[in-house]
């Protein structure tokens, strides 16, 4: 017998394949009746597959009273209530260091996109503008320049490699000092103070909601990038929508939304903001790689042996 699994949302399709033939699986997404899907698949369903953002939290566990497991399909669980699974016993995995070099390049794009308007100078040429206004506005240069890293895990080191290519020099705020050849600041404003460009790299969750705030933005200052490869929720995006219209930051590259896949359409009026649609980890190796770590840790689990990335 096969081990019955819910899936939440349409996810990667290579991955949604394999799950649905090694498991048997039932689509959260289709359900037009959430509350009576759950009911129906009570007493069977012991483990999730989650893919995007849907809140996973005590009272979606409560429903599944056979839950053992939830496999992530991504290496951050903010949209898992980590502290209910854990009191209930049910294991979570993601799917960490596989796309640390995929998200890393989207980072130092979005970087050098930011600081040296490559796409807007771009839109200038397609808009026909070359030859009848003149040269592109100039820059300014990426290197020579302090790069910030809000939360220097695996993926900001990954980011710092690049960053040091490109001739830049690299500083650093954790909860905790690491044990890395990078200054340390005490916290995000004196971290912000002291750099150019401020990349934000922390997981998401209630412990970073809003932590790239106001002061934060004041002390970047209007020559100061900010890049946000994490999640929407750890800056505060009104004020920084406003800071980017007034002028108070330079600019902006940001990956990621407050509340995906809704972005605010003033951000597309700025000129100063390089926008990607969360696409860090979006390659098909990446992707693949996410999917088969996902699909492993449900594997061994049901085989009873200790999964592969367990968070809690
Ligand atoms: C994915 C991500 O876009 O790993 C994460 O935490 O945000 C991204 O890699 C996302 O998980 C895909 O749903």
């Amino acid at each position: 017998m096969k081990p019955e699994i819910i899936i939440t949302a349409r996810g990667h399709a290579g991955t949604m394949a394999t799950l649905q033939s090694e498991f048997t699986a039932h689509l959260l997404a289709d359900a037009p009746d959430r509350a009576a899907f759950l009911k129906q698949h009570a007493n069977t369903v012991k483990g999730v597959a989650t893919f995007g953002p849907m809140t996973v939290d005590g009272k979606f566990m409560d429903a599944l009273p056979k839950l053992e497991i939830i496999s992530n399909f991504g290496v951050g669980v903010d949209a898992i209530n980590l502290d209910d699974a854990k009191k209930r016993g049910i294991i979570v995995t993601n799917t960490p260091d596989v796309l640390n070099e995929a998200v890393a390049d989207t980072a130092l794009a979005l970087l050098l996109n930011a600081v040296r308007r490559f796409p807007q100078s771009e839109v200038y040429l397609r808009g026909a503008n070359w030859a009848s206004r003149g040269p592109y506005p100039l820059t300014t240069d990426a290197g020579g320049k302090v790069l910030g890293i809000l939360g220097l895990g695996r993926i900001g080191e990954a980011i710092a490699k690049r960053a040091i290519a490109c001739n830049m020099q690299i500083r650093y705020h954790n909860r905790r000092k690491k044990d890395v050849p990078y200054p340390y600041d005490p916290d995000p404003v004196t971290l912000a103070k002291n750099s150019d460009v401020l990349m934000v790299v922390t997981p998401g969750g209630p412990e970073t909601n809003k932590l790239v705030n106001a002061k934060v933005l004041d002390a970047l200052g209007p020559q100061g990038f900010l890049v946000n490869i994490a999640r929407g929720s750890v800056i505060d995006e009104p004020v920084l929508l406003r800071y980017l219209q007034e002028k108070r930051i330079a600019g902006a590259g940001l990956d990621v939304f407050a509340d995906e896949p809704r972005v605010p359409p003033e951000f597309f009026t700025l000129e100063n903001a390089v926008l990607f649609p969360h696409v860090g980890s979006a390659t098909v190796e990446t992707r693949k790689a996410m999917g088969d770590l996902q699909i492993e840790n449900l594997r061994l689990h049901f085989a009873g042996k200790p999964v592969k990335t367990r968070v809690v």
